[in-house]
């Protein structure tokens, strides 16, 4: 099994140099999150171009729509913790919402206006999170083109809106973090990333034992389950496809359907709006992550040393 997602480090690597070009002409970053997993649709490197060019951000929450109103609160004043950072949930769906992205932006830049200068922002976000349907709802017309699409690479684009502001959209794509299991399993579960290595039943797993932590009553309204959920992740996804009546041959549970249809209806709202990660939790998996990659480091140097040793050996 493999929980990585697919990761092209020329990619990220081209995007980084562009991106560094251009950041000195910028006044405000504009960070586009999805709201259902606002940890985990970061991308790493923004956070890196921040700090060096001590630029201000506007954290955009988007499609809120989708996620649980209370979570996506949370997930605001935990952002504004940081300096130079202002967040905002939107959905797309709502135009005035959108226009307030631009409205914080003015707050953040008072200078540029102040000088009668335009107010220079880009656009950044990992793949899929509304960066286009931003831009286009912005731009009045279709300047973007959106939808689920694979890394193609486009030309950058820079739209002045007539209005003291002008937008570009980052140069290359952005990568979602990759060494955080729990992430991968989260972007998976939203459909952030399609094209995972990932198998439905393993991402289905993850979710489910989530989902019943976390909104119990959700999972049971929808797949009419008795109040006692079952223990095990297994018996879960085994009632939910006996619910919807997923079966095989000799009546044993087709588990890869009743996978799909969770991971379905989850990605599409149909289960109801549900954040997929809280502040709270992400401390921890940070930790973990730390403490793996000491171990790793740990492990390399000790092979290191014993092949050193091995050769000392061999040549005496
Ligand atoms: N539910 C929901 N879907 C959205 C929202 N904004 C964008 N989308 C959808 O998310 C998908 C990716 O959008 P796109 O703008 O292409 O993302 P980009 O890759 O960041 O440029 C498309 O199918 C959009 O219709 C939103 O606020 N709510
Ligand atoms: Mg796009």
């Amino acid at each position: 099994m493999s929980n990585t997602i697919q990761w092209f480090p020329g990619h990220m690597h081209k995007a980084r140099k562009e991106i560094e070009e251009v950041l000195p002409k910028v006044d405000v970053i504009i960070e586009v999150l999805d709201a259902r997993i606002p940890f985990s649709s970061e991308n790493p490197l923004i956070k890196t171009f921040r700090e060096k060019s001590n630029k201000p951000v506007v954290k955009v929450l988007n499609k809120r729509d989708l996620a649980d109103p209370e979570m996506t609160q949370l997930w605001i004043a935990h952002l504004e913790k940081e300096q130079g950072v202002k967040a905002i949930a939107i959905t797309t769906e709502n135009v005035n919402e959108v226009h307030q992205i631009m409205e914080l932006c003015r707050k953040l830049a008072p200078n540029r206006e102040d000088m009668g200068k335009n107010i220079r922002t880009m656009i950044m976000g990992i793949p899929n999170v509304g960066k286009s349907t931003i831009i286009n709802t912005l731009a009045g017309r279709s300047v973007a083109v959106t939808g689920n699409q694979p890394a193609v690479t486009r030309q950058q684009q820079r739209i002045n809106l007539q209005n003291g502001i002008v937008l570009s959209d980052t140069p290359g794509i952005l990568w979602p973090k990759v060494e955080n299991p729990h992430s991968g399993f989260r972007l998976a579960a939203t459909g952030a990333v399609k094209d995972t290595a990932m198998d439905y039943v393993d991402v289905a797993f993850f979710t489910i034992e989530y989902l019943a932590q976390a909104y119990p009553e959700l999972i049971k309204a929808r797949y009419d389950l008795d109040d006692d959920l079952p223990e095990s992740d297994i018996e879960m996804m085994e009632a939910i496809g006996r619910k919807r009546g997923c079966l095989k041959a000799g009546g044993r549970v087709d588990l890869h359907k009743a996978s799909e249809i969770l991971i379905n209806e989850l990605r599409n709202g149909t289960l109801g709006r549900i954040t997929m990660e809280r502040p709270e939790m992400i401390t921890q998996e940070l930790i973990d992550v730390a403490v793996e990659a000491e171990r790793k480091a740990e492990e390399k140097a000790k092979q290191k040393e014993e092949r050193r040793k091995r050769y000392l050996r061999n040549k005496r």
